[in-house]
């Protein structure tokens, strides 16, 4: 019946449809039709319902499925092997299990939705279906293992700069790795590595992005510090070519910093942050600290300039 009032709706070209004439010809009661109205919009169709006029089709969810994906990202270096998946717990477990099992450098994990996603200490990444990116990429850096923050940093440049490209938003970094739109999150970073005896063996870099959610996908005790692209942006985004055009910004970027080290990044990524110049309190394994960000350190920590005048390397915190 769904497809039937797809159908009906979309013969229609974004014209007004009345319920009534909806419940004559799909021949069921008015209620029935406004309960498949809501089981849609749950799976990212956007209706405009009005009084006595009746339910218009907006926009049908957008696609990110294997055969899409698949196609668009042969032969790049990330993502020539794809797992796709309906639903998953999280894609940073099953990219962990494949990665154990062998899988190689670019090999891209992605769901439509996890029911388990997860962010930075024990926080949960909201993931609904049919409307972000949640995926897990397998990286095998040959760096030393103290370097592996770079990664951290290098794949929030990339993504900020796909997302640019794409929705030509002022999206900005702050740091270590979330990335904001009108002061408010769209996007985290999860860069779990595993290590042998002082060697980086793999890292898992997973990516949440906020494309095409709604203001009410968010739960309301987090929906004040979040947002979408298409809530910024007032219109759905092709997940696929944002997909796509990160691993390719990855890629150009990954190739930079083995030639040349973190120094390209680390200039990149300043230019890109909103964190820099702005007072801020940082939460340390070691306690409290109050400064103001003025860049990153070679190596990549962020300098904290203290009320003394000093400036120290912050190497892990959480920035409140
Ligand atoms: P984080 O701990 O920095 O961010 C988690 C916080 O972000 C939450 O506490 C909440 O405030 C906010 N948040 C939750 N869901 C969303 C959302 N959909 N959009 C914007 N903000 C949100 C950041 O952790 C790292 C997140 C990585 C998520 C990816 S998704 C693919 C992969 N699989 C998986 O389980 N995690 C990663």
């Amino acid at each position: 019946m769904s497809d039937k009032l797809v159908q009906l709706l979309s013969r229609q070209a974004g014209e007004y449809v009345s319920g009534e004439a909806i419940s004559r010809e799909l021949e069921v009661s008015r209620t029935a039709v406004w309960k498949q109205i809501k089981k849609l919009e749950s799976k990212g169709y956007v209706f405009e319902a009005a009084p006595r006029l009746g339910y218009r089709l907006i926009s049908a969810p957008d696609k990110l499925d294997y055969d899409t994906l698949h196609t668009q990202l042969a032969g790049g270096r990330y993502g020539k092997s794809v797992y796709w998946y309906e639903t998953i717990d999280s894609t940073q477990n099953r990219a962990r299990e494949l990665a154990e099992q062998g899988a190689e450098d670019g090999t891209l994990v992605i769901s439509d939705q996890q029911v388990q996603g997860r962010g930075r200490l024990g926080r949960s990444f909201v993931s609904p279906p049919g409307k972000g990116i949640w995926m897990s990429l397998i990286l095998r850096p040959e760096i030393p293992l103290p370097y592996t923050p770079q990664l951290t940093l290098l794949t929030a440049v990339a993504l900020c700069r796909a997302l640019r490209r794409v929705t030509e938003l002022e999206i900005g970094i702050k740091w270590p790795n979330d990335l904001l739109v009108e002061g408010r999150k769209l996007s985290g970073i999860l860069l779990e590595s595993t290590a042998e005896e002082d060697r980086l063996r793999y890292v898992i870099a997973g990516i949440g992005i906020s494309v095409n959610l709604e203001a009410d996908d968010f739960p309301e005790a987090i929906r004040e510090r979040t947002v979408s692209l298409r809530m910024a942006g007032n219109r759905v985004w092709s997940r696929s070519e944002i997909v796509h055009t990160f691993l390719q910004e990855l890629e150009a970027l990954m190739g930079l910093y083995e030639v040349q080290g973190f120094e390209p990044i680390r200039l990149l990524w300043e230019a890109l942050s909103v964190s820099l110049g702005q007072p801020a309190l940082l939460l340390t394994p070691q306690g409290e600290r109050r400064g103001t960000p003025v860049g990153l350190s070679p190596q990549g920590a962020l300098l904290l300039q203290e009320a003394d005048g000093s400036i120290q390397p912050i190497y892990s915190a959480e920035m409140a």
